[in-house]
């Protein structure tokens, strides 16, 4: 048993906060089709595709394997391609969570307030680009979303995508917090490695895309934060193992 107290929360964002994969694969594909690519991510592909974390990443794994044919736009490097691709990409799940195409999950908002309100810090590690993490938080929580993260850790700070630790361990350190006074909040099993090699104890709330994954070792598996309160993290974070 390690006996310290439970000082901070660390969110993933995607799949955990908000069910965001749906809104994520339609502007991948919305930005191929702009750029006249004839990819088409469907459901099952993408549940596959989602074993490599970031965006970014997605699109360099799905191009290498599946289209190694294919050539990089008008002369351009196959980085610089993506990097475009990427930000058409961005600016479509942007606008859609602007349009109110993604809610959070159930129990994340109550969640939050009242661990704000018991003052225990909130922090966000994630592999996704801010400007995304900002639309969906603005939309979901107000204009003041900022005020509840003391630090806010993606894919502009930790370059090292899950299920590498980097996020999770600048976040410990911003926060200036050992991990055993933390949890984190996940919803796949890359979230958790990254989570677990960091020395996190770990709360998974698996989705449709993610219910498959190996979730071994997690502190606790949950459908979903709904109905989960602050007495309950700190109990099941003073029983966790060492
Ligand atoms: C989420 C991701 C993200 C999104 C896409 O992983 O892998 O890359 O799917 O966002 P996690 P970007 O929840 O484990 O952080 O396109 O901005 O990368
Ligand atoms: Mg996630």
């Amino acid at each position: 048993m390690n006996a310290a107290a439970l000082q901070a929360l660390i969110f993933d964002v995607d799949g955990t906060l908000a069910d965001t994969e749906s809104a994520h694969r339609a502007a991948f594909n919305h930005a191929f089709a702009e750029l006249g690519l004839g990819w088409e991510w469907d459901g099952p592909l993408y549940i596959r595709l989602l074993e490599i974390s970031g965006g970014k990443e997605r699109i360099a794994h799905y191009w290498n394997e599946v289209h190694p044919d294919v050539k990089p736009l008008d002369g351009q490097a196959m980085s610089e391609t993506i990097d475009h691709i990427h930000e058409l990409k961005t600016a479509a799940y942007e606008r859609a969570v602007q349009d109110g195409a993604v809610a959070l999950r159930p129990g994340v908002l109550r969640l939050i307030e009242s661990a704000y309100n018991d003052g225990l810090r909130l922090a966000i590690a994630t592999t996704t680009s801010p400007v995304n993490i900002a639309a969906l938080l603005r939309a979901s929580i107000g204009p003041d979303w900022r005020n509840y993260f003391q630090v806010i850790e993606d894919a502009s700070t930790a370059p090292k995508k899950k299920p590498h630790p980097q996020v999770y361990l600048q976040t410990l350190e911003r926060l200036g917090l050992p991990a055993s006074a933390c949890l984190a909040f996940e919803d796949s099993a890359n979230g958790l490695k990254a989570a677990q090699a960091a020395g996190l104890a770990t709360i998974v709330t698996p989705n449709n895309f993610t219910a498959h994954h190996d979730f071994s070792g997690a502190l606790r598996q949950l459908p979903s934060l709904d109905g989960v309160g602050v007495a309950h993290l700190r109990a099941w974070h003073a029983g966790r193992a060492g």
